[in-house]
């Protein structure tokens, strides 16, 4: 059987993504795929598409990628086309511009479907909150997805935050983040524990590649990875401060949990009895 990494929202983290790729190479995985947001929060966004090309076979784009290549198209001017002209080249923002929408194999029998939020729009995932109407509209396919087919099993990041929930007899996963890992649904009152939330996390799977026979095993592994976290926010120089997410990588926390906070409480959910 072969196992195959799948790596998301490295979000410019350097530190983060070496260690991430020590502890593949380390398992002896050759086969690795990255579902996007590589840039935009650390400073490190150019060098992080460099190691990204470098060693994924499949790349898929991120709403951070698709956000940030809007200059090329447009001469609008935002604070983020800003960023993007100080922290990435010409060339990392034809490559981001160019990124596929969505993958799709079959590994030990099951279509697997990858992109980053959803089949529908590029930064709008499901969570643990939704719906079951809502997360089995992660299945479907959509003028974005490479076939027609109901995936078996849907593969995503976005969030943050690793899920891995099984409905209608498929399977959901969100990998979690490699460089900005946060828990969304911690509170003030329970807060979970900081120093997991905050690691570098990706998703291995394990199979029979690009088989349609559901005769071998399928096997799922969250890692988690401690990564010097100081040392990443030591290379920041002078004029790099984004002291949110410096609050989200020491803390875990993300920074929209109020607007999260209330999007949830709308739909009914307590998030302070969670
Ligand atoms: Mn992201």
């Amino acid at each position: 059987m072969e196992q195959i990494a799948i790596i998301s929202d490295i979000h410019g983290n350097l530190e983060a993504l070496n260690t991430v790729l020590k502890d593949i190479r380390k398992r002896g995985i050759k086969r690795i795929f990255c579902l996007g947001d590589i840039i935009f929060k650390g400073i490190h966004s150019s060098e992080c598409i460099r190691l990204i090309r470098d060693n994924c076979e499949v790349i898929i784009k991120g709403n951070c990628e698709d956000y940030f290549n809007k200059d090329i198209l447009s001469s609008n001017p935002s604070d983020r086309t800003k960023w993007n002209n100080k922290f990435l080249s010409k060339e990392d923002k034809e490559f981001i511009s160019n990124l596929s929408y969505s993958y799709e194999f079959y590994m030990s029998g099951s279509l697997i479907r990858l992109f980053h939020a959803n089949p529908f729009l590029i930064a709008k995932a499901t969570s643990t909150f939704d719906t079951l109407e809502r997360k089995y509209e992660m299945f479907l396919h959509s003028e974005n997805t490479i076939s027609d087919k109901i995936a078996d099993i849907v593969i995503f990041g976005h969030n943050h935050t690793p899920l891995l929930d099984k409905l209608y007899n498929r399977i959901l996963i969100n990998t979690g983040s490699v460089g900005d890992s946060t828990d969304i649904i911690r509170n003030d009152k329970k807060d979970g524990n900081v120093k997991l939330t905050t690691k570098a996390t990706y998703l291995i799977i394990e199979g029979e590649y690009g088989s349609m026979e559901y005769k071998d095993a399928l096997n799922f592994q969250f890692v988690n990875l401690v990564y010097d976290i100081d040392k990443e926010i030591a290379s920041w120089n002078d004029d790099f401060e984004f002291l949110e997410y410096k609050n989200e990588l020491y803390n875990g926390k993300y920074r929209d949990m109020e607007k999260i906070k209330k999007q949830l409480k709308e739909r009914g959910v307590d998030v302070d009895t969670i």
